[in-house]
């Protein structure tokens, strides 16, 4: 029954009941929240409202913790961490709730007096996609974890009123359209009408009388805190991921405009502060995107730390009047890479101006409270704002990042001789361009900051050899590495309860959920045949349901005892995805010329691929595009769709995984090396028994040995071989594999349709358009990446060989829960300790 007519309080009698924990009481108080909590009419209770209503109930619970926290963390005042972050991909909340909470079942049994299956309330939710991909996702996995840890800890972000951009497919391939992610409401936020403060930006700096400076004029726009409570796992703790709003006041609104007729001029700042959470990473080719990017940036950072600073007072009344040097021993700010840098000058000038302390003072409160993530080391993904851009919308803090600057480079001189001619690759601005004079983002980072990180140990390592190598003489201990962890619970204990059921039941133990490294227990089962058993019904059970979310999604059958093979990350050159579609267009070529005899021996695979490209990303949209016209092809040819498909998942998402991740068999992490920083939705799939085809880039390197070399299939360039591969490229030594030029030459023939796909294979040759022919080098690991596949259909074969590598995935994935890597941030950056609510 799904009742879409029917009053919920003909159901069950509303009781205000919040916290309820037995089904009746909860359901009372789902029907006291469908009817007085007012967002829809009281005849209407179909499962949109449905969900709604619980989920409102849920958040009771929530609130009851959260509220706890804040009065402990304020009674103990221990130190506490802010994570600064532009994005968060926190998707849906729902079930992660009640699971966390621990009150699943209670509320399945609630929501049955309703006729409904909490499962399907469950998708009504949309996802909260405030972030592009595996930055904004680790983001959320570190605050599950930080809460379930127990340590005072929140997260910061912007709340964009459109998320990431929904993708659709078309005969031209992707199209972006906007998420209304608030299209009805976020059960989820809490708006706290009175936590606001005032962001200014442009105007000019005045000297006062006392020779200090401060920043006047300009406009100034009000951020307005909105609260996502995050609850920890079997804790009473409740964190918050607090997300700014940008508001202008009435003051801004020109009644008397407005009264003229002249509506748009009447109400200017309140447009122009809409534009800032509009959007997360508008377009930048512009000159207005960049300035509304580096607008976003500052309002984060601004607000955020006016916040900390007024929680710093607020927990101690002697504060108020000073005590500044206790501040870095009750606060830690982590930098979620350079989105968030301008949080150093902003320090500096809210503890300057604004609080009257001197630069030494506040050069030390700073370096001592920031620290900063680096997650890549893509040259175009290194952020350098322009001078004259920043001086114009931050003039205050352009002073300030040019005394930095200074004091810098006085420093290396005096203390650092020998450091001298490396400067140029170490100053904060570079001028370089005397027409584009920028501010080197990173530079400012590592130079302010007492700990830089990155986020695998080659990734850690290349910024100590390369990127940041200079600036390791003259602070050999800045530097370290924090491998990415994901959490347990949402990645393996709720999206896949099959696998999770069988772990628990070996194991005799569900403990694993937050010790991971338990899991190494299965290692002793791996050859157990009642194991292998359950475990290939379990990934059966999960295949299928990954099988109906293809054919809803896309139309495309799939064959649930096919290889389920997996590529979904962000559309990206260096993610190689074209490596990916030349190899399945060759395996194509291979079918079409194979006897129906020999076509008996194939290993049948299921080839999936999805991703976001970037709006203005031509080639990777050139990508999208063909992966769908194979699959148009091969999915209609039936001499070889009994042994080949190809489907391009659209609109990939945090859900999405869910539902993926659990029902894949092997997963491609292909990336040229050296160039993805970490990855993590590898150790998304390693967790849940999927075997990796992958090159020695970022985190797969930790996972290949944690799981062991023989349950992973290793192809490809090392990342220490990859610039003198370039350099052999240009020099004409590179000589293409024929298995690789015949894949090419298949899509040029046309088989997949009339497209222009000549801009994209000659970004493979010597004459690409950027002058860089190959330069993620797919014509040198293309050999090596087909020998790999062609072990992967062996291995399949055997079938008791694959349950045991996957076996092993999961039970070497133990290092890769994102608990152990906030416990090492608290430990070895942080110094913040748990706080657990009695
Ligand atoms: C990562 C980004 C990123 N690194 C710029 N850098 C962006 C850079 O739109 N922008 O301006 C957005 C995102 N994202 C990813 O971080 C790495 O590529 C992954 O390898 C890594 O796993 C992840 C988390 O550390």
């Amino acid at each position: 029954m799904t009742g879409s007519n029917c009053g919920a309080a003909e159901k069950v009698k509303p009781a205000a009941s919040p916290a309820a924990d037995k089904p009746a009481d909860i359901a009372g108080n789902i029907s006291y929240h469908a009817q007085y909590s007012p967002h829809f009419s009281p005849l209407a209770f179909g499962p949109e409202e449905a969900f709604y209503a619980t989920a409102e109930s849920v958040r009771d619970h929530l609130i009851e913790r959260w509220n706890d926290t804040y009065v402990h963390f304020h009674k103990t005042d221990p130190k506490q961490t802010y994570y600064l972050s532009m994005e968060y991909l926190q998707g849906r909340a729902l079930t992660n709730a009640v699971g966390n909470l621990g009150i699943t079942g209670a509320y399945a049994e609630a929501v049955k007096k309703f006729g409904y299956e909490l499962e399907a309330l469950v998708g009504q939710e949309k996802d909260a996609a405030l972030g592009n991909g595996g930055l904004g996702r680790l983001a959320s996995c570190f605050l599950d974890s930080m809460a379930t840890l127990n340590l005072p800890a929140w997260g910061y972000g912007l709340r964009y009123r459109y998320g990431l951009f929904k993708q659709r497919i078309t005969k031209e391939g992707q199209e972006e359209i906007a998420e209304d992610w608030l299209d009805k409401f976020s059960p989820w936020e809490i708006p706290r009408h009175d936590v606001v403060f005032p962001v200014r930006f442009f105007g000019h700096v005045e000297i006062l009388p006392d020779g200090s400076r401060k920043w006047v004029g300009g406009e100034v726009l009000k951020a307005l805190a909105y609260d996502v409570p995050i609850p920890g796992y079997k804790t009473k703790n409740a964190i918050s991921l607090r997300l700014w709003e940008a508001k202008a006041t009435a003051e801004d609104f020109n009644l008397f405009q407005f009264n003229d007729g002249q509506y748009e001029s009447s109400a200017q700042l309140h447009a122009r502060a809409e534009q800032i959470c509009a959007v997360l990473y508008p377009g930048d080719a512009t000159e207005e995107g960049k300035l509304l990017r580096l607008k976003q940036q500052f309002f984060l950072c601004s607000a955020s730390l006016q916040d900390m600073i007024a929680r710093f007072k607020e927990r101690k009344a002697d504060r108020v009047s000073g005590k500044w040097s206790e501040f870095p021993s009750k606060v830690a700010v982590q930098l979620n890479d350079t989105h968030p840098t301008l949080a150093i000058p902003e320090l500096m000038r809210l503890l300057m101006d604004e609080e009257g302390l001197g630069w030494d003072e506040a050069w030390d409160i700073t370096y001592r409270t920031v620290s900063y993530t680096n997650h890549t080391v893509l040259p175009e993904a290194l952020e350098k704002w322009s001078q004259i851009v920043m001086r114009k919308l931050l003039p205050r803090h352009m002073e300030i990042i040019e005394e930095i600057d200074k004091r810098f480079r006085e420093m290396v001189v005096s203390k650092h001789k020998e450091m001298e001619g490396k400067i140029d690759s170490m100053k904060v601005l570079d001028g370089s361009n005397p027409q584009k004079p920028v501010v080197c983002m990173a530079n400012l980072c590592v130079v302010s900051s007492h700990t830089v990180n990155g986020v695998a140990e080659l990734h850690s390592n290349i910024l100590k050899q390369e990127l940041f190598a200079d600036y390791v003489s003259i602070w050999p201990n800045k530097f370290q590495n924090k491998t990415n962890g994901i959490t347990p619970r949402r990645w393996l204990k709720f999206c896949n309860p099959e696998l999770s059921e069988i772990i628990t039941k070996w194991l005799k133990t569900d403990q694993w959920t937050s010790d991971l490294d338990l899991l190494t227990g299965l290692r002793k089962f791996a050859d157990d045949e009642k194991l292998h058993a359950e475990w290939a019904a379990a990934k059966l059970a999960c295949k299928k349901r990954l099988a109906k979310h293809v054919l809803d999604a896309t139309g495309v059958t799939i064959d649930p005892t096919s290889l389920f093979d997996i590529q979904i990350k962000r559309i990206h050159e260096y993610k190689r995805q074209l490596l990916n579609i030349l190899g399945v267009v060759y395996r194509y070529k291979k079918l079409k010329e194979m006897s129906a005899e020999e076509k008996q021996k194939v290993t049948p695979r299921t080839v999936m691929v999805g991703g976001k490209a970037f709006a203005t990303y031509t080639n990777a949209k050139r990508i999208v595009k063909l992966v769908n016209d194979v699959g148009a092809v091969v999915n209609n040819d039936p001499e070889v769709n009994k042994y080949l498909k190809v489907a391009f998942i659209p609109n990939y998402n945090v859900s999405v995984a869910e539902v993926l991740i659990p029902g894949s068999e092997l997963s491609q992490h292909i990336s040229t090396a050296g160039m993805e920083a970490s990855g993590t939705s590898n150790m998304k799939f390693s967790l849940n028994g999927c075997v990796i085809i992958g090159t020695l880039d970022g985190a797969n390197v930790e996972i290949r040995e944690e799981v062991g070399e023989d349950n992973f299939f290793l192809f490809g360039a090392k990342a220490d071989q990859v610039a003198g591969l370039r350099k052999d490229r240009e020099n004409g030594l590179f000589k293409p594999d024929p298995r690789f030029e015949e894949a090419k030459q298949l899509i040029r023939s046309g088989a997949f349709g009339s497209y222009n796909y000549e801009p994209l294979l000659d970004s493979l040759e010597g004459n690409s358009g950027f002058g860089r022919g190959d330069y993620f080098l797919v014509g040198y690991d293309f050999p090596g990446y087909i020998d790999a596949q062609d072990r992967v259909d062996a291995a399949y074969k055997d079938k008791k060989k694959w349950i045991k590598m996957s076996i092993l995935n999961t039970a070497g994935s133990g290092k890769f829960s994102s608990d152990r890597t906030i416990a090492q941030y608290a430990k070895e950056i942080w110094d913040i300790k748990a706080s657990p609510v009695a």
